[in-house]
């Protein structure tokens, strides 16, 4: 197995340097929308690439692997919704529990089904703690999980989730408010979890701007995740504005008082 992702998340969390990935939805992705996409995330300076999502209705997620791969140098890493998206092609997967809630085939039973295929790959194995953030509205991923997120005002019930996912030796956790939320995750939410574990931070869900982008990551997040907003972002104005404002986060220049969440 090749470390080199979670080594580079370790590194990246111990010196609170910041990473910003863009989720691919299989559904939405033509070869023609991509090239431009997959330009300008390069440019823009994002770490890595996600492809999957929690129902998808085209199963051409090898297709779109190898047209990611041969179209851009970023790593690629599925978030898949099923066994049916893992795919070779890839450099590495979120191996996702969803620790938030108390769907056993989601905790555990997929992964079994799941670790034969997986064994036959090199792909790097990311073992993550997934966590359903309440986020204003009911999204695909609550509906299709048959569980309840953690209540949005709720910090101490993610905290404890969060730690406990770290003790089961999870590397990673993420707190998503699914695809499309209405609301992102609190930064109230985000310190105390960050702060009650040493694994890096991933959140994500309904993030649709660079200020958005920066409370979360001034509240503690390590790495987030950006997917939906960027379907309206043709000219790439948005993704730009993010890579500048991790910069800007990097070289210790805040922009607004009110991005410190
Ligand atoms: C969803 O966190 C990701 O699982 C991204 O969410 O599509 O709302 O950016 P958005």
């Amino acid at each position: 197995m090749n470390p080199r992702l979670i080594s580079q998340f370790d590194e990246r969390r111990s010196s609170g340097r910041k990473s910003f990935a863009v989720l691919i939805d299989p559904d939405k992705a033509s070869p023609a929308l991509l090239a431009g996409l997959l330009a300008r995330a390069e440019a823009a300076g994002v770490d890595f690439l996600m492809l999957g999502g929690s129902l998808t209705v085209q199963p051409n997620i090898q297709e779109l692997a190898v047209f990611i791969k041969k179209h851009s140098p970023l790593p690629l890493v599925l978030f898949p919704g099923s066994p049916t998206q893992i795919t070779p092609e890839a450099d590495a997967i979120l191996f996702l529990s969803l620790i938030s809630g108390r769907n056993a085939d989601l905790l555990i039973g997929r992964h079994v089904e799941a670790a034969p295929l997986l064994k036959k790959t090199s792909l790097e194995i990311l073992p993550t703690g997934y966590m359903l953030i309440e986020a204003g509205k009911m999204t695909t991923v609550n509906y299709i999980s048959h569980t309840f997120p953690i209540p949005h005002d709720k910090p101490e019930l993610a905290a404890c989730t969060a730690m406990a996912g770290e003790m089961l030796g999870l590397r990673l956790i993420y707190m998503d408010g699914g695809s499309g939320a209405l609301q992102t995750v609190s930064s109230e939410m985000i310190r105390v979890v960050s702060a009650s574990i040493q694994i890096p931070l991933i959140v994500g869900g309904g993030i649709r701007s660079a200020q958005e982008a920066a409370r979360i990551w001034q509240a503690g997040a390590d790495i987030i995740v950006i997917g939906t907003a960027l379907e309206t972002d043709p000219s790439g104005g948005l993704i730009q504005e993010i890579g500048a404002t991790r910069d800007a986060l990097h070289a210790g220049k805040i922009y607004h008082p009110n991005w410190r969440g």
